[in-house]
């Protein structure tokens, strides 16, 4: 059992089209779905805006490493290819947090493994990330060194100004709830 917020974007082709596409994959265990937003390329590759969002979604039977299969499998039927690091994409999953649910609670997940690194490595310098996940979770927190949880707001307020304006909401909808 767990529950992963994840992060999706695109900026090729029919970009709302593709982050539709995720929610409709997910919908049974959809949880929270933020806003889109339009948001300028994070990374250094000259490219075109993206649409991101973040969305929260729970699986009884479902681990981390199936969710990075999943993603996999949606960037795929999106007719993702993987060029250049950071560059253009039709659809990106990404898994930025996991909890485990056990019989206390929920327990965050944290790995090295360069396959899944947990939490996202990024996520903490991304405003794209960090503002919509910030719309569907405001007392959510982010371990970026271990033992010391930082809540969203004070991530963002580390982050350059213009940063954070570059990530615009937008009117358009992924169809979620309804
Ligand atoms: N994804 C990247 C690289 N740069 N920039 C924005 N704004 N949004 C993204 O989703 C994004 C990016 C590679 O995963
Ligand atoms: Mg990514
Ligand atoms: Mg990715």
């Amino acid at each position: 059992m767990s529950r992963v917020v994840l992060s999706i974007g695109s900026n090729l082709g029919d970009r709302l089209a593709h982050l539709r596409g995720v929610i409709e994959a997910l919908r049974p265990g959809l949880l929270a779905v933020s806003s889109v937003y339009s948001t300028p390329p994070w990374g250094g590759v000259p490219q075109q805006d993206y649409l991101n969002a973040v969305l929260v979604a729970q699986d009884p039977n479902l681990e981390p490493s199936d969710w990075l299969r999943l993603g996999q499998e949606l960037e795929q039927a999106a007719d993702r290819v993987r060029e250049v690091r950071w560059g253009a994409r039709t659809l990106d999953v990404d898994i930025v947090w996991a909890g485990q649910r056990r019989r206390d609670g929920e327990v965050p997940c944290r790995s090295a493994d360069p396959v899944l690194t947990l939490p996202h490595p990024q996520a903490h310098r991304r405003a794209f990330v960090l503002v919509p996940w910030l719309e569907v979770e405001p007392e959510a927190v982010l371990e970026v060194t271990a033992g010391a949880p930082q809540s969203l707001r004070d991530l963002l307020a580390a982050l350059d100004a213009t940063e954070i304006e570059g990530v615009r909401r937008t009117d358009f909808t992924l169809g979620w709830p309804v």
